[in-house]
C-alpha cells in the first residue's frame, strides 16, 4: 500500500514544457493536478494530462497567466492545496507567493521575504557579503551621489558596469569604459531603471571581460538543511537567451566547485531559503564572484537531474511538505541541454506557423522535455522555447556526440527552429575545447560563412531530392547529403509556401 500523497492536489500555474514536467512528476507522487490555460491553450498537452484544467482569460499573459486573482480562484474552486509556479510569469513573484499563503494553500517556492530580497539585486549583494560569498569588487551600497559613484569607479578602476538595483538577467546593464561618460551613463541607467522597473536605483561593479557563467542548483528545507547540487555552465547564450547548458563547467576544479556550493548554501541560509533555488556566478580567471540568485526552479534543471538522478521537483514538493532534503547522490557522467526554440536560427527572431510535421528523438541517455505536438499553434503570446533536449553520457565527449545526434534525428516543420544554430555550436571548436566565455554565440554567428561548403551542400541536397523525387522519412545523415536532407528541403520549400513534390 503507498504511503498517503504528500499533498492532495496541485494547481500548476504555468503552461507549456514545465506544466507538464510538473504535472509528470506529480502523477508519480500520487498527487492530483488542475492545470490552468488561457484561450491560446486551450489544446494544448498540460491541459490534457492534468486531472483537471481551468480557463482563466483570454491569451496575452497579463489577462491570464499573470493574473493572481484568477488562479487563487480556480485553486479554491478545484479544492487545490498546494500551487507549482514553474518558471517566468508568477514564479518570482513575492505577492503570489504571499497572496498563496494567504489562501491557505502551500506555495512550492519560498517564502515572499526570500524572493523579495534577491529581487533586490542591491540586498541580494549586502546578503552575499555579509555570508561571506565573493562580490565582484564595486560598490555595497545604491550609487547615492554622483560624487560616491566616481570614487568608487576611480577605486575599483575602468571598465566598470552599471545595473539597475531592480533589474537582472540583462535588463538596465551598461558598461562605462572611461571616466568622462560615467555621469551621463548613470543619468539614462537611472532614467532606464526607472521606466522599466519604476525603481531608479543603481549600482557599479568592475566590468570583467569574457566570464563564463556558472550556476549552482541549491535545495532547502524547513529545518535549516540546505543542499547544493553542483553547478551548471550556461555561457553560450545571445542577448541573455540561453541556447546551450552543460554540467559540470568543463573548466571548474573540484575545490572551485566544492567553494562555489559552499557559497551558494550560505547565501540560501543567509535568506532562510526554501525549496529550489539557483545561485548565479560569474566566472573569471580562475575566480568566482556572485552575479544573483533566481528563485525558482530554472529552465535548465534537467541537466542536473541527469547528473545526479535526482527529480527536483519531487524535491520541492517534499521540502515543502515539511520532509528534510535527501541526500545527495554522487553524480556520474556529462548532461547537456539544447532549447529547442521557434526562431530563425541566424537571426533568433521568433518564428510562427503551425506544425506540420514532427519527428522526436530517443535513444539512450536521451530526454526530451516538450510540449510539441503536430498540429500546435506557435503564437506570439508566450515564449519561444517549444521543448529541451536533454542528453546525459559517461562523458563530455560523448555527450556532445550524442546531443549532436538526438538534435539530428529531430524534426520540426512549419515553424523555424534553433537546432542549426545549437548544432554550429557543438560542432564548433571553441565549444568542443571547453574553453569558452559567455561570447561564444555571437563570434560563431558573425564567423563568415563558407560559401564552398554552402555550395556542395545545396548542391548535394538538389540532387538527391531530385532523385528521390520526394521527401522521405531519411536519417539525416552527414553534412553533404544529411544537413540539407530531403527533409530540410521540405521544410525550406514548405517556408516558401510551396508544397513539394
Ligand atoms: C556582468 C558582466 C561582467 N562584469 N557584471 C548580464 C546579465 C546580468 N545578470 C549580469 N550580466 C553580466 N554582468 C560584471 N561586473 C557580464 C555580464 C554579462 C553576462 C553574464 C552572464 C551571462 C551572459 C552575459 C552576457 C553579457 C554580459
Amino acid at each position: 500500500m503507498a504511503d498517503k500523497p504528500l499533498f492532495q492536489r496541485i494547481l500548476v500555474a504555468n503552461r507549456g514544457e514545465i506544466a507538464l514536467r510538473v504535472i509528470r512528476t506529480a502523477q508519480e507522487m500520487g498527487i492530483e493536478t488542475v492545470a490552468v490555460y488561457s484561450d491560446a491553450d486551450r489544446n494544448a498537452l498540460h491541459v490534457r494530462r492534468a486531472d483537471r484544467a481551468v480557463r482563466i482569460g483570454p491569451p496575452a499573459p497579463r489577462d491570464s497567466y499573470l493574473r493572481i486573482d484568477a488562479i487563487l480562484e480556480a485553486a479554491r474552486a478545484e479544492g487545490c492545496d498546494a500551487v507549482h509556479p514553474g518558471y517566468g510569469f508568477l514564479s518570482e513573484n513575492a505577492r503570489f507567493s504571499a497572496a498563496c499563503e494567504e489562501a491557505g494553500l502551500v506555495f512550492l517556492g519560498p517564502a515572499p521575504r526570500a524572493i523579495a530580497a534577491m529581487g533586490d539585486k542591491v540586498e541580494a549583494r549586502k546578503l552575499a557579503a555579509a555570508a561571506g560569498v565573493p562580490l565582484v569588487p564595486g560598490l555595497r551600497q545604491e550609487a547615492r551621489s554622483d560624487a560616491e559613484l566616481v570614487e568608487q569607479a576611480q577605486k575599483v578602476g575602468f571598465p566598470v558596469m552599471l545595473k539597475a538595483a531592480a533589474g537582472g538577467g540583462g535588463k538596465g546593464i551598461r558598461i562605462v569604459h572611461h571616466e568622462k561618460d560615467l555621469l551621463g551613463a548613470a543619468q539614462l541607467a537611472r532614467a532606464e531603471a526607472k521606466s522599466a522597473f519604476a525603481d531608479e536605483r543603481i549600482y557599479l561593479e568592475k566590468y570583467l571581460a569574457r566570464p563564463r557563467h556558472v550556476e549552482v542548483q541549491v535545495m532547502a528545507d524547513r529545518h535549516g538543511g540546505v543542499v547544493a547540487y553542483g553547478e551548471r555552465e550556461c555561457s553560450v547564450q545571445r542577448r541573455h537567451q540561453k541556447l546551450v547548458e552543460e554540467s559540470p563547467c568543463p573548466v571548474l576544479t573540484a575545490e572551485m566547485r566544492a567553494a562555489m556550493c559552499r557559497s551558494a548554501c550560505d547565501l540560501a541560509r543567509a535568506v532562510g531559503y526554501l525549496g529550489a533555488g539557483t545561485v548565479e556566478f560569474l566566472w573569471s580567471e580562475g575566480n568566482y564572484y556572485f552575479m544573483e540568485m533566481n528563485t525558482r526552479l530554472q529552465v535548465e534543471h534537467p541537466i542536473t537531474e541527469m547528473r545526479f538522478g535526482v527529480d527536483l521537483v519531487r524535491e520541492q514538493i517534499r521540502v515543502a511538505a515539511g520532509l528534510p532534503v535527501a541526500p545527495v547522490p554522487e553524480p556520474r557522467g556529462h548532461a547537456i541541454e539544447i532549447r529547442v526554440n521557434a526562431e530563425d536560427p541566424d537571426s533568433f527572431l521568433p518564428s510562427l506557423g503551425r506544425i506540420s510535421r514532427l519527428h522526436l528523438p530517443g535513444g539512450p541517455g536521451v530526454r526530451l522535455d516538450s510540449a510539441l505536438y503536430r498540429g500546435l499553434e506557435v503564437t506570439p503570446h508566450y515564449d519561444s522555447m517549444l521543448a529541451k533536449l536533454v542528453v546525459h553520457a559517461p562523458d563530455r565527449a560523448q555527450a556532445i556526440a550524442r546531443a549532436i545526434r538526438a538534435l539530428r534525428e529531430t524534426r520540426v516543420l512549419g515553424v523555424a527552429t534553433v537546432i542549426p544554430a545549437a548544432l554550429r555550436a557543438l560542432e564548433s571548436e571553441a565549444f568542443r575545447s571547453g574553453d569558452y566565455d559567455t561570447g561564444i554565440l555571437e563570434r560563431i554567428t558573425k564567423a563568415p560563412p563558407e560559401p564552398m561548403r554552402e555550395v556542395a551542400m545545396l548542391a548535394a541536397a538538389v540532387a538527391r531530392f531530385l532523385n528521390t523525387g520526394g521527401p522521405r522519412v531519411a536519417p539525416a545523415g552527414d553534412d553533404a547529403a544529411g544537413a540539407l536532407s530531403p527533409w530540410v528541403l521540405a521544410e525550406r520549400m514548405e517556408r516558401l509556401g510551396r508544397r513539394p513534390r
